[in-house]
């Protein structure tokens, strides 16, 4: 260092300082503190379910589809939506047949089901959803006709949390909050199903999402 400026020798003391304390620090912090939260029983998440090919095709697909804005009890959400297969209307509170799911969907429906282990005509309905930038869905649990839910996320990233039902036991502990990846499977099935509420965070860009639910009894 001799002969370099007093300022120079500084600035590489507290650089080099810097990084060492960022690198031992991170991988210290990475030990102590685990990426994957501990999710409820029943809640699963499998980063990278499907290829960015796979992504762009099911984008092409969604955006061919005709959305419509989502009605909850009077109440007009942000984010659009089609629903293929059984269909629950939270206005009438039934169950109706709508129309088959298109041919363009079969795919990932066939690929989450094998991943499942279960036959593609578990799946009952599967629903389409576009979030506009800064749009969320509120805490809820899904309809009561509906079983096992799968989530495939696409377009970008969004902060997926979940909560307990029981409001007894909500507080700003109990909620559970992570990142949900673009082209990620979610499983919610189990406790996580029956006993946990979920919710998103507003998203930065357009989010897409495909979920596939299964129906308690079959009809
Ligand atoms: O977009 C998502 O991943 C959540 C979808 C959801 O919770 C719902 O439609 O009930």
């Amino acid at each position: 260092m001799k002969g370099y400026p007093f300022f120079v020798v500084k600035a590489i003391i507290k650089t080099s300082f810097t990084c060492w304390h960022s690198f031992y620090f991170n991988d210290y912090m990475n030990t102590l503190f685990p990426v994957a939260p501990e999710f409820p029983p029943g809640f699963h998440y499998y980063p990278d379910f499907i290829n960015e090919a796979e992504e762009a095709k099911l984008v092409s697909a969604i955006r061919e589809t005709p959305l419509h804005t989502f009605h909850f009890q009077g109440y007009e959400a942000k984010r659009k939506v089609a629903s293929f297969g059984y269909d629950w209307s939270f206005e009438k509170r039934v169950l109706s047949k709508g129309k088959q799911i298109p041919q363009s969907f079969s795919w990932v429906v066939q690929k989450v089901a094998a991943f499942m282990d279960i036959t593609p005509d578990h799946f009952a309905e599967l629903l389409v959803t576009e979030y506009p930038v800064g749009s969320v869905i509120n805490w809820h649990r899904d309809a009561p006709p509906f079983d096992i839910i799968a989530g495939i996320s696409l377009h970008t990233d969004c902060v997926f949390r979940l909560r307990p039902q029981e409001k007894a036991k909500q507080n700003r502990k109990s909620v559970i909050s992570f990142t949900v990846q673009r082209r990620s499977l979610y499983i919610i099935q189990g406790t996580a199903r029956t006993e946990w509420q979920h919710s998103t965070s507003p998203v930065k860009e357009v989010r897409y999402s495909i979920t596939l639910r299964s129906l308690k009894s079959p009809v």
